[in-house]
Formats: C-alpha cells, structure tokens, sequence
C-alpha cells in the first residue's frame, strides 16, 4: 500500500467526492452566467468548498444549517439534491421552493434541516439562536450551525444572537468564513481585531481559527464544537480563513482589489490538498463521476419548466 492509499479512508473519500462535486457545479454554473446571463447574483463560492464541506460534514442529520451566500456547497454538503439547487438558481418549478426564490440565498429543504438565509445579511443569527433555543426546551439534541461573512460579522445581530446563546449555553456553533472581503471593503478596514474570532471571549465562549482550506481541520474543529453544544456547554465561534477567488459576484470586475487572484489557479486550493492524498486513479473516477452527475443535473434544471408568476401566492402563510 502506498502513502496515498493509507491516508484515504472512506470518510476522506466522502469529504473529496463533496468537494469536487461542488467544484464542477461551480465551474457549471459560471460557465453559463458568462454564456446566457443570470437574472440575479451568483456569489462564487469556488476556493471556500472545502471549508463548507468540511464544517457540514461535522453536523448531525438532524442538525439545523442556515448557509451564506457564497456558492451552494453547504447545501451539497447536507444532502440537497443537486437538481433542486440548480432549479432554484434558474427559477424553475424543480427548485427547493418551486422557482420562487433565484440566487443563492432562497433554497430550503426541511426533510434535511436546511432552513435558509436571509437576504438581509445577519437576519440568520437571530434565527439561529432562535431554533438553538427550540431545541433546548424540546430537548431535541439539535445542534444549530450558522455560517456568515467576515463582513456579516459587524452586524449589531451577531452581537445580540451571540449575547443570549452564551448566556443560556444554546447549542448553536457560528462558523464565519473570512475570505478578507465584503463586497469592495478589506475586512482589515472593517475590524479593530485581527480575527474575528477575538471577539468570542468577551462573550464567553470559546473562539478558535482554523485555515479554511484545509477541510479535514475544519471538520475536526467544528466536531468538537458540535459535541460541546450538545453536551449543553453552549456556543462556539470557529473562524475559517479563506480566500475569495473571484469577485464579490460573477462579473464584478473588482477594481478596488490589488490582491486579485487571475487565472485558473486557486492558491492552497483545497480539492488539490485533499485529492494528493488519494491514489490518482481513484481520484480521476471520483472526479469523472462528479462532472457527470453536475452536467447532468444542470441539464435537468435547464429542462424543467419555468415559473410563472402564479406560484408567488403558494405558500403564503395569510
Ligand atoms: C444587511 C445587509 N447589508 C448589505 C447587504 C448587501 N451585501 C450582500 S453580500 C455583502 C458582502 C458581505 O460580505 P461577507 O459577509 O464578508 O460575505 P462574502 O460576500 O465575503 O462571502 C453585502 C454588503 C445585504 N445583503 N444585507
Ligand atoms: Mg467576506
């Protein structure tokens, strides 16, 4: 057995098939916003897949996830169908919400506990603590896993959310993804501290930074933030450092950004870090199987009808 073979066990194999899945889905999908357009924003995600892939995968089934807005991998993660994720970035009846929403923040899917975002960015944090809370009184063993921007992170909610989940030990996990960026602001222009998990000791939890591209560290840090929430010790805040690799959405030609990355090369790229350790020629199956899965998915949704403007009356609550 070679070294590659005796580091890639079935749960580094899971973790790799994730995030290259998610890789092709981005590349699918930038393809066609630079073909055909995009009647809205796509955020890429691409370079933060791991970090995506690597907390989720750390979460119970049964555990409550409200994503960010860059990219679609936590949703891949948890278990959504692909087809469905695409329907709802092209609006078509094949989404999660029957092709109400477009864009990357209006997807759910209740069977997998994948509640959502808001558009308002941070309205999640408030929610967040709010099912932390449910699950505390129902005594329903969920933990509540909230991701969010560095740029979120300055939300006067974060504060609040946090303030209360400390205070009544919820079992809520934070993961903030610092990429460096929110929209044309440098996070260094945006925070007084140097990370933004310096802020968890003043709210009485632990805070921990871990290098975002490394998937198999995220999911081990975010594991044992999970068990302490569950064990009712309360929150944890986990900072992922990342890089955004493109511009805030598909098309921002960034000129406010010195530091940007051209090119196809994605710096300490995380499907690269998990791929090396994996024989090549398991890695080039895993790799074709994925490609072909998101093709034919994005096909599926491209196909599938449209919505109408009817479907705004379906489930409205009054
Ligand atoms: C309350 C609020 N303010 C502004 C926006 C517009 N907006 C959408 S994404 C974004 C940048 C967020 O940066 P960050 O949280 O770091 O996430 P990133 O885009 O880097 O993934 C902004 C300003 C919004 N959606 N909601
Ligand atoms: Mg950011």
């Amino acid at each position: 057995m070679n070294e590659a073979e005796s580091v890639a066990d079935d749960q580094h194999l899971d973790l790799y098939r994730k995030v290259v899945t998610i890789r092709f889905a981005e590349l699918r999908i930038r393809e066609h916003v630079e073909k055909e357009g995009f009647g809205g924003f796509w955020h890429p995600g691409i370079g933060q897949e791991g970090l995506q892939v690597g907390a989720v995968s750390a979460m119970g089934p049964d555990d409550y996830l409200y994503y960010a807005h860059r990219g679609l991998g936590y949703a891949v993660a948890k278990g959504m169908k692909l087809e469905a994720l695409f329907g709802d970035l092209l609006g078509r009846r094949s989404g999660s919400t029957g092709g109400k929403g477009g864009g990357t923040v209006h997807f759910a899917d209740a069977e997998r506990h994948v509640l959502g975002q808001g558009g308002t960015l941070g309205s999640s944090f408030v929610m967040g603590a709010g099912t932390a809370a449910a699950s505390q009184l129902l005594g329903d063993g969920r933990v509540t896993v909230v991701f969010f921007g560095d740029g979120a992170s300055g939300r006067g909610t974060w504060h609040e959310a946090a303030l209360q989940a400390s205070v009544w030990k919820l079992p809520v996990v934070w993961v903030c993804e610092n990429n460096g960026w929110a929209l044309s602001a440098r996070f260094t222009e945006q925070s007084p501290t140097e990370h933004v998990a310096d802020r968890a000791p003043a709210y009485g939890m632990p805070g921990v930074v871990v290098d975002g591209q490394d998937t198999v560290a995220v999911r081990e840090v975010t594991a044992e933030a999970v068990e302490r929430a569950r064990r009712g010790e309360g929150p944890t805040l986990i900072e992922a450092k990342t890089l955004r690799i493109r511009g805030h959405y598909e098309g921002d030609r960034q000129p406010y950004r010195e530091d940007q990355v051209v090119g196809d090369e994605i710096p300490n790229d995380p499907v690269h870090r998990l791929g090396e350790q994996i024989p090549d020629d398991v890695r080039r199956g895993i790799d074709a199987e994925a490609r072909d899965r998101v093709g034919k998915a994005f096909d599926a949704a491209l196909a599938a009808p449209r919505a109408d403007s009817s479907v705004i009356f379906e489930d409205v609550w009054a």
